[in-house]
């Protein structure tokens, strides 16, 4: 067997912490042969609960969970970890605007930054989902500066992997057979889910999804806002906001990291925009990548029309703003 992967789940007593532990744990993300040592964070007052989450994991006498080690403390979860996803965020109370929901979170990312600086392996690869996702993942690693700063990525996964079940279920094929569905921008209503370079394989034949559709007036109008509020519709039918979905994109996401992206595919993810097709460079925007060796590269080249520059532009200045008000903040 290979030797143990330390992993930290923080905000691990939150529902998609319930998901998530189970499904690194299952072997779903480093493989069946590979050994988990599971490190749960979450606050001191959800103690009581993170012990129950123990209890359950040790119930599921999973193979691969070698550890769990269960704790309030940062220095003890962040310790010698390779991987971190960061879950725990205060969620959105009523009441609360969205810039005091910044204000609370990218405070907590700060302090985990100074964390994993301090704890982590330099290899560590930090997956932040806690929203706002994009701009807390940029916080984290702008205060951890001796991890190398490639090793932070957002997610925006759930986002890919909505508008492909979409995209298969419009036209009636399973989901593995659309692919290269892109999500540009922040993980928010501005994101930009885009197909035009995205393919359905159809009748056994690759063609482009927009020629499988044959619908321009769906595919960017009502397709592209069906994703942007999906999340808020499952809010609304389950009276709580996505969890299973979430954790299973956080694993798509931290698996294709560590396994690489197949031939010819690429996937989503928010990254450090180097200025690639005109993006500020230095926000945490979401592109098309692709990984080898857990190192990933943007994929280039691709056309860009005047519809998607517009709505590409549009979400660049969101994460703009939130980036001046974080580094505000932060700065208090
Ligand atoms: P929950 O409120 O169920 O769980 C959050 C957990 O984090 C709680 O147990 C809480 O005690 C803990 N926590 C709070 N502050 C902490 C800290 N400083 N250190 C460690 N733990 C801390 O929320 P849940 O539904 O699990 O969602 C978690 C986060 O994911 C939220 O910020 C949510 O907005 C975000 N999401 C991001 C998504 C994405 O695609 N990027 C999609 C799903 C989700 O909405």
């Amino acid at each position: 067997m290979a030797e143990p992967v330390r992993v930290c789940v923080t905000g691990a007593a939150g529902q998609i912490g319930y998901s998530l532990v189970y499904m690194v744990g299952s072997g779903a993300v480093f493989g069946p042969d590979t050994p988990v040592i599971l490190h749960l964070l979450d606050i001191a007052p959800m103690m009581n609960v993170l012990n129950g989450v123990c209890m359950e994991i040790s119930d599921c006498a999973l193979p691969c969970v070698r550890d769990v080690v269960a704790t309030d403390d940062p220095a003890v979860a962040f310790k010698d970890i390779d991987c971190a996803f960061l879950v725990g965020a205060m969620p959105r109370k009523e009441g609360m605007e969205r810039k005091d929901l910044l204000a609370a979170n990218v405070k907590i990312f700060k302090v985990q930054g100074q964390a994993l600086d301090q704890y982590a392996k330099k290899s560590v690869k930090v997956l932040v989902v806690g929203n706002p996702a994009n701009t807390n993942a940029l916080i984290c690693a702008k205060y951890a500066p001796s991890i190398p700063r490639e090793n932070f990525s957002a997610m925006t996964r759930l986002d890919q992997n909505r508008a492909q079940a979409q995209i298969a279920a419009k036209l009636g094929i399973p989901v593995t057979d659309v692919k290269n569905v892109i999500i540009w921008g922040n993980h928010s209503s501005t994101q930009f889910p885009d197909v035009r370079h995205a393919t359905a394989t159809v009748n056994g034949e690759e063609i482009p999804v927009y020629d499988a559709i044959k619908d321009d007036a769906f595919l960017k109008n009502e397709f592209i806002t069906l994703v942007q509020k999906r999340g808020g519709a499952v809010i609304a039918a389950r009276k709580l906001s996505s969890a299973m979905s979430a954790a299973k994109a956080a694993c798509d996401h931290v698996k294709s990291i560590f396994q690489g992206t197949k031939e010819g595919h690429f996937v989503s993810m928010g990254v450090f925009s180097d200025g690639s097709y005109n993006t500020p460079e230095g926000v945490m925007y979401s592109f098309p990548v692709t990984i080898k060796d857990k190192k990933w590269s943007i994929v280039q080249g691709l056309p860009i029309e005047d519809f998607a520059r517009e709505k590409m532009d549009k979400t660049a200045k969101e994460l703009c703003e939130e980036r001046d008000e974080a580094i505000a903040v932060c700065q208090d």
